[in-house]
């Protein structure tokens, strides 16, 4: 059986050391989270309980920081505030998590206006989340984050449910 289907290129950011500016002043603000895929559904558990997460990126102490802010609404309604900083990689666009040295981010380009899709590996674990400025981004969107992650066999999928409002996202 020979699938006339080819799994399109997906395109990494512009690098740190190729173009400063256009990294990371544009991907600041606001962020909803959108979709996630990985090999197995066990590497999207932690997204269980999850029905909406809305971020906010913003400059940290150093230029080689970044300052996450999160807050994660529950399925039960609860809000859940989550804090991270990314640490830069020179020359590239993969980012470091603070007291995470397991774990890693890439970020990739995506085909939909407003979206950013980021691979997370960690011990035992890779995934790909897709992210977009806008809370429900269309669905040829989110179609296409998973016909690219499960052409790179990426099968299990999760889609958030953000049926509820976002949480307040709360300055530090
Ligand atoms: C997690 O839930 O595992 C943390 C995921 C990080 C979410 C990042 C939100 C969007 C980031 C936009 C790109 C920023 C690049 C400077």
């Amino acid at each position: 059986f020979n699938s006339i289907f080819q799994c399109p290129e997906h395109r990494q950011l512009t690098t740190l050391g190729m173009d400063r500016k256009e990294f990371p002043e544009p991907h600041l603000g606001k962020w909803y989270f959108i979709a996630g895929a990985a090999p197995t559904k066990e590497e999207l558990a932690n997204f269980d309980l999850v029905d909406n997460i809305v971020f906010n990126m913003s400059a940290g102490s150093t230029p080689m920081q970044l300052q996450l802010r999160a807050t994660v609404r529950l399925k039960n309604g609860y809000c859940k505030p989550r804090k991270w900083t990314y640490h830069l990689t020179e020359g590239s666009t993969d980012l470091r998590t603070e007291g995470r040295p397991d774990m890693m981010t890439k970020l990739f380009s995506s085909s939909c206006p407003d979206g950013i899709i980021l691979k997370e590996t960690g011990q035992g674990y890779q995934r790909f989340l897709f992210y977009n400025r806008l809370p429900y981004p269309s669905e040829k969107c989110v179609e296409e984050f998973q016909s690219l992650t499960s052409c790179l066999d990426f099968k299990a999928f999760l889609l958030t449910p953000r049926k509820q409002e976002a949480c307040e996202l709360t300055s530090n």
